[in-house]
């Protein structure tokens, strides 16, 4: 039965309060995130690092299960470099491949002699799970897991079958989530895992529950009733237009109506399971030293932010490290660029001073003066019962920009279903900015690029919603040059 309802926990989430009290705040409507997703919004970007056995083998990036533990040997591992790296990429947490799909189990598992106790690397006494989540706790970046679902070494035994397997990888999920301290997520991979059914699942998601309550779930096909949330549905960094949190996997008629829930999700769907958008610094996931001339440029890093954390996702950067068991200085570098590129754009809203009304405002507490006032805890909101809302900043005096970011109250639900943005050297003559017309989603925060233009007044126009814009923040920007 391909049609039944997938996602069915997360959705039935209460609405997490709203950051002021006093004046009466909008009730929030449709679906809402739980502190959880909450959360995992705010981390904006999160580290993901492929290594393991394949790492030490010749191009490979899907091990067939068969590779000797021997072979893993990094000469120079330090945890404590790469979490070094995400803090000058600003980078707040991270995902290690405990187990990819060969099946080598980077911690000394109690329940298979193919991981780290039969390696070379420290005769046999080294964890690298435990480096990592001890490096994370100092550093202070959150850490999270990947074991993956499918494993090709386990299919290697004569007597495979998923009900043993099921006990084996419950088992090491045990392990993980009990002797790591704090896991803020797990990722459960899609990939070569059909065989694996929601009642196995269901059993695997129960260990993950009890032990880490606040632990984020990625999930994927079989495993979404347990999703927090949900694969992007490319590996490209190309979140949708729009990119709704609410999705709905019960509509999936065929393939290609599935791809699209993934990537736009559905503003009228069942369930709140925003998509996080995996993708590699470099074109494999596992680091191979012929690719060190195509890591990506920080431009290209830069569409991809705008792409996802701009377009309503969270991204999740592939950084994979090297025989050594360290980050190559080139995906360093273009990391930290990219951040300081982030930085310096979005420091300075360039309405900042404007006067600013509004056709549809709440006042007081809700002043639409808050979207320029450069504090998260507050917000603009209309009156109830009207979605649409005409907002004119005048400037201080005509500046360029070309870009523009918007924030909506994500506690609140998706409120707004349609905006544009027009801009006026006179405040009569209204020009649309196309790139920024019609557009839909907005939800924790939404990015358009555009060619630069000069204006005196900025118009954001709500065109429709299903209840009273209540939006953080709205902004136009001068993309910082070392992002081009
Ligand atoms: O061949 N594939 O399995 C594949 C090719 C390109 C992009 C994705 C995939 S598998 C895909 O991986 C996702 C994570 O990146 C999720 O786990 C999906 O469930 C899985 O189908």
């Amino acid at each position: 039965m391909k049609l039944k309802k997938l996602f069915l926990t997360a959705g039935l989430t209460v609405a997490a309060s709203t950051p002021l009290i006093g004046q009466k705040a909008p009730e929030p409507c449709g679906l809402t995130p739980s502190p959880r997703q909450i959360e995992w919004y705010n981390r904006e970007i999160i580290a993901f690092f492929h290594f393991g056995i394949n790492t030490f083998e010749d191009f490979v990036n899907e091990g067939d299960g068969k590779a000797p533990t021997a072979i893993f040997d990094p000469t120079a591992l330090d945890c404590g470099q790469w979490m070094q790296t995400l803090k000058s990429a600003g980078i707040p947490a991270a995902i290690l491949t405990a187990k990819h799909a060969d099946g080598f189990c980077l911690w000394p598992s109690k329940y298979t002699d193919y991981c780290v106790k039969n390696a070379t690397w420290k005769e046999g006494k080294g964890d690298v799970v435990r480096e990592f989540v001890d490096a994370c706790e100092e550093y202070g970046i959150k850490a999270g897991i990947y074991l993956g679902p499918h494993d090709r070494h386990e299919h290697l035994h004569p007597d495979y079958n998923t009900e043993k397997y099921k006990h084996y990888y419950a088992a090491q999920l045990e392990e993980l989530m009990s002797d790591y301290g704090k896991i803020w997520e797990t990722w459960w991979d899609g990939a070569g895992a059909d065989e694996l059914t929601t009642p196995l699942y269901t059993h695997w998601y129960k260990i993950v529950r009890e032990k880490q309550p606040d632990c984020v779930i990625f999930g994927t096909k079989n495993s979404y009733p347990f999703a927090d949330i949900r694969w992007m549905g490319n590996e490209a960094g190309q979140a949708g237009d729009p990119c709704w949190a609410t999705t709905d996997s019960i509509a999936i008629r065929d393939e290609a109506a599935y791809y699209q829930a993934l990537n736009e999700g559905i503003y009228d769907g069942n369930a709140y399971v925003p998509a996080e958008t995996d993708v590699s610094i470099r074109p494999s996931w596992f680091y191979h030293p012929e690719e060190d001339s195509r890591v990506k440029t920080v431009k290209e890093l830069w569409d991809i932010y705008c792409s996802s954390v701009g377009h309503n996702s969270v991204l999740l950067l592939n950084l994979p490290p090297d025989r050594r068991g360290l980050l190559h200085s080139k995906d360093s570098l273009h990391i930290a660029q990219l951040n300081q590129g982030i930085r310096e754009t979005f420091s300075k809203n360039l309405l900042t001073g404007s006067r600013v009304s509004a056709t549809n405002n709440r006042g007081g507490k809700f002043d639409v003066k808050h979207l320029i006032d450069n504090n998260k805890q507050t917000y603009y909101a209309g009156r109830d019962g009207r979605a649409k809302s005409d907002i004119t900043f005048t400037l201080p005096r005509a500046t360029t920009f070309d870009c523009l970011m918007a924030e909506e109250v994500i506690e609140l639900g998706h409120r707004t279903s349609r905006w544009s943005v027009e801009y006026s050297t006179n405040g009569k003559e209204w020009t649309s900015i196309p790139e920024a017309t019609g557009k839909q989603c907005i939800g924790y925060k939404w990015i358009v690029r555009f060619t630069p233009v000069t204006a005196k007044y900025v118009r954001l126009r709500i065109e429709a919603g299903r209840a009273c814009p209540a939006i953080h923040s709205f902004g136009v920007y001068k993309q910082a040059e070392i992002l081009k």
